[in-house]
């Protein structure tokens, strides 16, 4: 496993990149967005997936580091598809670890503010994998990212951690309904009360809701029928360089 001196080199030297998946509306297809997924560009071992790297950037205390690389990566690929006409919403993943950060908000504020993007275009994502273990300065930081104009979005919500306390405590604004609730949904009838009841409650709340994980187009289906809003999975694209999304937005379009 990559240790703390090899991240930071691999840091120093931006060999980190981003892949981007598309959101799309399931009642007509259209783009809606895009979530940003970090790759390391590993100079003997290839392109690695997060999960070979991120938990060691995060034991070796350099998640903020890794999560400001992200952020000015993003910003720029969002800044050349704007100047291409094609502006979209972004999505970038936070650590939860991140929100433990009382510096984090001003960080993405001032990023966002230096590469002149209007934060209404900005989201974050946020997974709970663990108890958040300091509630006080999370809600802070959310706050502060809410009234800033950014998006919040509570990941992997249904599963594990992310909860309705979390939902009705912070202020989100979308809802990812994980992976594991809508895959092969339309396989198992008993699963549809429950997204349909979790659905709603996000509607009445004003919270946009996006099925992950869609890769047949019965869970599509279903996922309409059930009143979500959005949809990413590999029915819908896979995670793409940036350079491909302007044709594949209008193929899609
Ligand atoms: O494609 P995939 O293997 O990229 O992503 C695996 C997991 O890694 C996802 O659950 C995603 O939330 C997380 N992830 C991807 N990119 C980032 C990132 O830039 N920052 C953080 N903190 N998590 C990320
Ligand atoms: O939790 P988050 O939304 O950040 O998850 C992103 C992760 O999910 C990435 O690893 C991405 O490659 C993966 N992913 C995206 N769409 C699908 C899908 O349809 N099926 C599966 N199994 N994984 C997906
Ligand atoms: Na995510």
């Amino acid at each position: 496993p990559p240790d703390g001196e090899r991240l930071l080199a691999a840091l120093t030297a931006h060999q980190f990149e981003l892949h981007y998946q598309p959101k799309i509306a399931l009642r007509n297809g259209t783009l809606q967005g895009v979530e940003a997924l970090v790759r390391w560009r590993h100079p003997l071992h290839g392109l690695l997936m997060p999960n070979a790297f991120l938990p060691h950037t995060e034991a070796a205390g350099l998640i903020d580091l890794l999560t400001m690389e992200v952020v000015n990566l993003a910003l720029a690929d969002w800044r050349g598809w704007n100047a291409i006409g094609l502006t979209l919403p972004l999505a970038i993943n936070l650590s939860p670890l991140s929100l433990s950060d009382p510096h984090l908000a001003g960080q993405l504020i001032a990023a966002t503010a230096a590469a002149g993007v209007p934060p209404e275009h900005i989201t974050f994502e946020i997974t709970e994998q663990a108890e958040i273990a300091d509630l006080a300065t999370a809600l802070r930081i959310l706050i502060k990212l809410r009234l800033h104009g950014f998006g919040l979005s509570l990941d992997d919500y249904g599963a594990g951690h992310a909860s309705l306390l979390q939902l009705s405590r912070f202020p989100f604004n979308e809802l990812k309904l994980d992976r594991r609730l809508v895959h092969r949904a339309a396989e198992r009838p008993h699963m549809r009360p429950l997204l349909r009841n979790t659905i709603a409650a996000a509607r009445e709340l004003k919270v946009v809701t996006v099925a992950e994980g869609i890769e047949t187009q019965q869970d599509r289906r279903l996922m309409l029928e059930l009143g979500c809003d959005l949809a990413q999975g590999y029915l819908v694209g896979r995670p793409m360089p940036a350079a491909a999304l302007p044709s594949w937005s209008a193929g899609n379009a």
